[in-house]
């Protein structure tokens, strides 16, 4: 059977209630940004599904944590559904971690076209224009963090596109056995399509990028059905704020002269591809020579980063530099094992646990008391494979520095 062409919008995880976070200083100037980001960004999102003319919408969870947000974050949402209810455009919403149904305010009121999944069962609503239906929208909310259930999911009959919103991972593989069109995922920050035609498993990611792991472009997804029931994704940028970070690798030969034309050479690029848009640049410098050692220590990277915000973070859009860092590497002399130093020791010990995976870190002395104690976990003490090997690693870099002196280094 011949499906009707049409398009829909898929999104997730707004998390209205999270501010953007991870950097230690924000400038005057970019102040209002950093706070009303989330809000600008979700707003997109129903801009673009207005401007994109969507059949309807589809929202994977994790929009908002009513707790946190306060009223604002309810009446926002209901604001931008009522824009899309005006159009007559339905929305399907199900619950992730923070926005099970029962966590929405009962003094709001939800506007009708919101359909909201139940927990722990699936729910099936058709989609229509015209009084023809246009696709079927299976959803389930999930308690806790258990897993998706793939098999809960089954093809509408007679052919009709078939979507399931779910907040979520899933091992791909078991989602594409069920023969459904399309599973509108929630959950990751990083827009993801682990599997093409003829099942589509997608995560948009978040509208917008909440701290500097969260890089690059952020927004949400514009997925067009053809007469075959294909799909097509394409990205619509939301974020107003884009966090970038870069690399850049120098040598032996590379002065702080050449270095500043890479970085002036590169932010040129950057502004050139994130055209309109404010962005935050977090530098990493990797390779050989004196140079990095000098970014290592001493007041070079503070310069550069000084020159950089005023070079280029204060035009508008600003390109915002958050650091200059030298990237940690071991690179070491073998005779640094050999030695009678405090830092040899050091560096025996760490071999030691590196090549003895029985012997445990016994990390449980330097778990802090109280709230941090929590959030890490009960699991500190013991760290697995491939963890533990980079704790080692951490730990040799840091020793490496901190028992190196100065004239060592040249
Ligand atoms: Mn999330």
């Amino acid at each position: 059977m011949p499906n009707r062409p049409f398009r829909f919008l898929h999104a997730a995880d707004f998390h209205l209630e999270m501010p953007l976070h991870g950097v230690g200083e924000v400038p005057e100037h970019l102040v209002d940004l950093f706070l009303e980001a989330p809000y600008a960004a979700a707003e997109q999102v129903f801009e673009t599904a207005l401007a994109e003319d969507a059949a309807f919408v589809v929202l994977s969870g994790d929009l908002l944590s009513p707790q946190h947000t306060g009223p604002r974050g309810p009446l926002f949402l209901v604001e931008q559904f009522a824009r899309l209810a005006e159009r007559g455009k339905p929305v399907y919403w199900v619950g992730g971690g923070v926005d099970p149904p029962e966590a929405w305010p009962p003094a709001i009121r939800l506007p009708e076209n919101v359909r909201r999944f139940p927990v722990g069962r699936v729910e099936a609503f058709t989609a229509e224009r015209d009084g023809e239906p246009l696709a079927c929208v299976l959803g389930a909310g999930r308690g806790g963090r258990q897993a998706i259930h793939a098999a809960a999911f089954s093809p509408a009959p007679g052919g009709l596109v078939t979507l399931a919103a779910i907040h979520g991972t899933a091992d791909p593989a078991a989602l594409k056995q069920r023969g459904l069109h399309y599973w509108a995922l929630g959950g990751r920050h990083d827009r993801s399509t682990p599997l093409g035609s003829p099942t589509l498993v997608h995560w948009p990611g978040t509208p917008q990028g909440r701290r500097p792991s969260e890089s690059g472009m952020h927004g949400c997804t514009v997925v067009d059905v053809d007469e075959q029931g294909r799909l097509r994704t394409t990205l619509a940028t939301t974020d107003v704020l884009r966090w970038l970070s870069e690399r850049l690798v120098v040598d032996e030969a590379t002065t702080r002269e050449t270095l500043e034309t890479q970085l002036r050479e590169r932010m040129h690029t950057l502004v050139e591809t994130n055209p309109n848009i404010d962005l935050l640049v977090s530098w990493t410098v990797a390779g050989t020579g004196p140079l990095l050692g000098k970014l290592r220590r001493g007041p070079l990277a503070a310069e550069l980063l000084e020159w950089l915000r005023g070079e280029y973070g204060r035009r508008s859009p600003p390109a915002w530099s958050l650091g200059v860092e030298a990237e940690p590497s071991l690179a070491m002399p073998p005779e640094w094992l050999e030695q009678e130093t405090i830092r040899a020791d050091f560096l025996r010990a760490i071999r030691s646990y590196e090549t003895n995976p029985d012997q445990a870190l016994d990390l449980e002395t330097y778990r802090p008391e109280g709230e941090w104690a929590e959030a890490l976990g009960p699991g500190m003490a013991r760290i697995e494979k491939p963890a533990r090997r980079r704790v080692l690693h951490e730990a040799a870099l840091l020793g490496v520095d901190l028992l190196t002196g100065e004239e060592a280094e040249s």
